[in-house]
């Protein structure tokens, strides 16, 4: 099937205008909240085994998945796959992955309740990353902030095919579950939106399959009518700390890759560690301002006020009115507290798992079984619709 009429016209598609840049330009007519009722609610998320949790991570993802536990079917993942994307060789990938699990379930994921696995347990998720391959295009690849930054002005020999493709592979992880959900910190949202130009274009293209094989559901893009297999994922990124930046350099994102640890608050480190990294994070010479205003130009005053906020849930104006006048020489101190305090528990917890390697490889084996069984599902499903032979 080809690209529907409003495709052709070059419309924008799935959010109103001036929401995102157009990169699949197909028109979806219905409001998405009517399709996505139709989806089974399903969140899913993932983070990668490249190096310690930071309290990025935690405040812009990992709490949020033990928030929406609650009343919700919940797929937490380690994406060991897209750990070889920047880096191929990793000294003990299976050591990070188990750390990251255990990080999970330290910080109140249930894995009886929900499931929690890793990535390469479950070979859909490759098979459906190749299939996705072949839907997405290459510019929509290329135009991605991550792969330009990751990239770095290197030339084509140096970065792998895998960086590239990075997005397809993520969305292949999410609608392998025919996710609906999808919490994330702010770094992933243009990846979501490309996830869900992949599940539209993926519905347009083989939407008289999906509806001969008897699968999926009726919706409306553009005048066409397109029976669709894959939701349109809603991305969760809302929160009080969607982008927790660098101690170091407050234009940068606080990240697990940053060569400099001085960078990052790790959900490992002890009340000594924290105290030395909140002492050193560079500020500037004034106070924290009242106003919003007296923030411009000045990200690291910005962020550290905005960890200091994100921890009890408060907005800017909140923590202006409280912070504003004082100096970083009385401010530091509270921060220092504050971020103890919600990090000691994690930590104490992730002392008190066993500390043999077969309690977090059992939580691991089961979850990959019941993500595999899922997930099957879903494959048998995709190859009726492409035409594969069984
Ligand atoms: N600085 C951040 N602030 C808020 N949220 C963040 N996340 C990452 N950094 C921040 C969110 O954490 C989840 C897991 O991220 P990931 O490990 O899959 O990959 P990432 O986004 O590339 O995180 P890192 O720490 O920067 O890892 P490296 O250095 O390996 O690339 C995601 O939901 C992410 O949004």
């Amino acid at each position: 099937m080809g690209e529907c009429a409003a495709a052709r016209e070059n419309v924008n598609p799935i959010l109103p205008t001036g929401v995102r840049e157009i990169i699949f330009p197909g028109a979806l007519h219905q409001p998405i909240e009517d399709i996505m009722a139709e989806f089974q609610k399903l969140v899913f998320s993932g983070v990668q085994p490249t190096g310690n949790l930071h309290l990025g991570n935690y405040l812009g993802a990992i709490r949020k998945f033990v928030a929406l536990q609650k009343d919700n079917d919940c797929i937490y993942c380690v994406v060991d796959e897209h750990a070889l994307t920047a880096q191929l060789v990793h000294e003990d990938l299976r050591g990070q992955t188990r750390a990251i699990a255990a990080a999970y379930i330290a910080s109140g994921i249930d894995p009886k309740k929900h499931i929690v696995f890793n990535q390469s347990a479950v070979a859909g998720h490759a098979e459906l990353a190749w299939i996705f391959n072949c839907v997405a295009r290459i510019g929509w690849m290329e135009r991605m902030t991550q792969f330009k930054d990751k990239a770095g002005g290197k030339n084509a020999e140096q970065v792998s095919l895998g960086l590239l493709a990075y997005p397809s592979l993520m969305a292949a992880d999410i609608l392998l579950y025919r996710a609906t959900h999808v919490p994330v910190g702010d770094d992933q949202k243009q990846h979501l939106e490309l996830t869900r130009d992949i599940a539209q274009k993926f519905n347009i293209d083989f939407s008289a399959n999906i509806r001969k094989e008897g699968y999926g559901i009726d919706i409306k893009v553009g005048d066409e009518p397109v029976h669709a297999y894959f939701p349109m994922v809603e991305p969760l990124i809302d929160g009080p700390a969607p982008r927790v930046m660098s101690l170091r350099d407050g234009t940068k994102k606080m990240s697990k890759s940053d060569p400099s640890d001085l960078s990052r608050i790790n959900l490992m480190d002890d009340a000594e560690t924290i105290s030395k990294k909140i002492r050193k994070a560079k500020t500037d010479p004034d106070g924290l301002p009242s106003e919003p205003e007296g923030l411009k130009g000045r990200p690291e005053a910005d962020n550290l006020g905005g960890i200091y906020a994100a921890v009890p849930d408060k907005t800017q104006p909140d923590w202006l009115g409280e912070l504003g006048g004082a100096q970083f020489s009385v401010f530091k101190p509270a921060l220092i507290e504050l971020a103890v305090s919600v990090l000691a528990p994690i930590t104490e917890e992730m002392r008190r798992l066993p500390g043999d390697t077969s309690h977090i490889d059992a939580i691991l084996r089961d979850g990959g079984e019941r993500a595999n069984a899922r997930a099957e599902k879903t494959m048998k499903e995709v190859r009726d619709i492409i035409g594969f032979l069984r």
